[in-house]
């Protein structure tokens, strides 16, 4: 019987033990959005099939995601962890890259 748990409240009520056991102080990890931008030479095809690719989008999701993006400047693509989002952003650009476009990404902390 450890001597913090036992019953002196007299209160006919048996164990009266608080429950103070602290969780550990853990932070959810932050979150990071994939941004998209616009640009003048990218072909909207190539786009929408980035977005096919690399964020499981559907075709109908994907097109309109690209054509906010040509109107607005910017769209989001998806929302990940650090490092998904970073490999994300890397695969996208060198893909772009490899096929002579200039698409870019950049993440933003959420
Ligand atoms: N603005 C491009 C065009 O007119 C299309 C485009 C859309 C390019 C989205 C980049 O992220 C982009 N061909």
């Amino acid at each position: 019987m450890s001597e913090d748990n036992k019953d002196d409240e007299g209160d006919g009520q048996g164990k009266t033990g608080v429950l103070t056991k602290t969780r550990p102080k853990t932070k959810k990890p932050s979150m990071y959005k994939v941004l998209m931008l616009n640009d003048d030479y990218t072909p909207m095809d190539f786009v929408v099939h980035i977005l096919l690719s690399y964020f499981q989008k559907s075709e109908e999701e994907a097109v309109k995601i690209m054509l906010n993006v040509h109107q607005t400047g910017v769209g989001l693509c998806g929302v990940y962890s650090y490092e998904v989002a970073e490999t994300k952003a890397m695969q996208v650009i060198d893909n772009a890259r490899r096929n002579e476009h200039p698409l870019q990404c950049t993440l933003e902390k959420e």
